[in-house]
């Protein structure tokens, strides 16, 4: 390689997430032989509220400051021990310095370093190299094969984790499948997010949001949520399962219960005042009841991480009409995804960079999904920052497909933000939906 940008600065600060909470944020520096200037690449780390128990370590202080959450050692790991080890070394190698993070950690799980120290730098070296050579960040990760719009899976309806009403699952979400282009689906996922708004609003339903800034009213179930996104989408002017499609996260993990094996409903149980519960099998019949009633097009983290067995009958079910994520089942970890693929277990991942700790480990991920036949997701974490990173790796590696949350917090709208100015970038070259058209 001729050019070598070598790195000079290595900087990290505690700033906040979305939630109020601490998060870390680096700065790495690096010197440019050709025009002679310094250039910097910032980077802010997301962080989950329904985390997979085998995702890398976050690594918080646990003092008093913060109520344990502060992140002062990470930021000191960045400024002292990875930034001894990757100073002088050259920016453009992100294989290598990503090889360098993982060393330095010496464990499986980032858990000396904490994978929100390692990330911050991983990302921020890309950002600086692309900052150094006048490219955009997609195009700079995706060389000129980078031209794939992400289809939104847009959350407009919050619950589990991330809001305080009675909806049991996570995520309802809407993917504008006939939308001509990126600008035009953000536009047709908006107008249905205010409709939704109007709609509770006659309904004399909550208009709170949740951390991913959909709304959090309570609603009995999945099936009354899905009825009311249905109505939305009609009253914007929009034909559900033609213009719309639905997706669902279920964050199954959340609602399972080892003691038990059962996947308990505390929303549900709470409004109809008995206990709800149902196993594997019954959740599995219940998607397939969703499936029938509604354009379901994708459901995320249907059954438990360890619910391997479960996954695999889920899949011979429903795998072959509906996109079937593992988030929490793989935690973007090429490791559980190659089991996963063997055992033929979903056939799409969602990939959150905080959730392996290196861009290269995430990449590798995407690019284990691609080669078997499985979709990959870029996706936001529901604490999230003005970094905008994920808009840019949904493009430079063509996923086809993002989640971002509500058209609503700058934290979300940022991302979607970014996805215009990228499209209008890339102008004429920019493609969209490629990936659906078969669905
Ligand atoms: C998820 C994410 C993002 P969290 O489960 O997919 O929507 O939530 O960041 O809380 O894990
Ligand atoms: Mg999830």
């Amino acid at each position: 390689m001729s050019v070598y940008l070598e790195i000079t600065g290595v900087h990290a600060r505690e700033i906040l997430d979305s939630r109020g909470n601490p998060t870390l944020e680096a700065c790495v520096t690096v010197k440019n032989p050709l025009d002679f200037r310094c250039y910097t690449g910032r980077a802010a780390v997301p962080s989950g509220a329904s985390t997979g128990q085998f995702e890398a370590v976050e690594l918080r202080d646990g003092e008093t400051r913060y109520f344990g959450l502060g992140v002062r050692h990470a930021v000191k790991n960045v400024e002292e021990k990875i930034a001894s080890a990757v100073l002088g070394k050259n920016a453009l190698e992100q294989v290598l310095l990503d090889r360098t993070l993982l060393e330095l950690d010496g464990t499986e799980n980032k858990g000396n370093l904490g994978a929100n120290a390692t990330l911050s730098v991983s990302l921020a070296c890309a950002k600086a190299a692309a900052a150094a050579l006048s490219l955009p960040l997609y195009r700079y990760l995706g060389g000129v094969g980078a031209k794939l719009l992400p289809v939104p899976m847009m959350n407009i309806l919050n619950g589990g984790r991330h809001a305080a009403n009675t909806v049991d699952f996570q995520e309802f979400m809407i993917m504008p499948v006939q939308a001509e282009n990126f600008a035009d689906g953000l536009r047709i996922c908006a107008e249905i997010y205010h409709q939704l708004k109007k709609l509770l609003e006659e309904k004399g339903l909550s208009t709170g949001v949740g951390d991913e800034g959909g709304f959090a009213p309570d609603l009995a179930d999945a099936q009354s949520v899905l009825e009311l996104l249905a109505e939305a989408v009609k009253a914007a002017g929009y034909t559900p399962g033609q213009d719309i499609k639905f997706a669902l996260d279920v964050a199954g993990s959340e609602l399972y219960n080892e003691k038990t094996g059962m996947y308990h409903f505390p929303g549900e149980s709470r409004l109809k005042g008995v206990d709800v519960v149902r196993d594997t099998d019954e959740m599995i019949a219940c998607y397939e009841r969703l499936t029938e009633e509604f354009p379901l097009l994708s459901i995320e983290d249907g059954l438990a991480e360890e619910d391997w067995d479960g996954w695999r009958k889920l899949t011979q079910r429903l795998g072959d009409s509906v996109q079937l994520v593992g988030d929490d089942l793989f935690v973007t970890n090429t490791k559980r995804l190659d089991a996963g693929i063997k055992l033929e277990t979903a056939n799409a991942i969602l990939v959150k960079v905080n959730q392996i700790g290196t861009l290269t480990e995430a990449f590798e991920a995407v690019e284990m999904a691609h080669k078997n036949g499985y979709k990959a997701i870029i996706s936001h974490r529901s604490g999230e920052t003005e970094d905008t990173t994920i808009a840019d790796l949904a493009v430079a590696w063509n996923t086809g497909q993002i989640k971002t949350g509500a058209p609503c917090r700058s934290d979300r709208v940022a991302k979607y933000n970014r996805l215009l100015q990228i499209e209008e970038e890339l102008g004429t070259a920019a493609q969209y939906m490629e990936p659906f058209r078969k669905i």
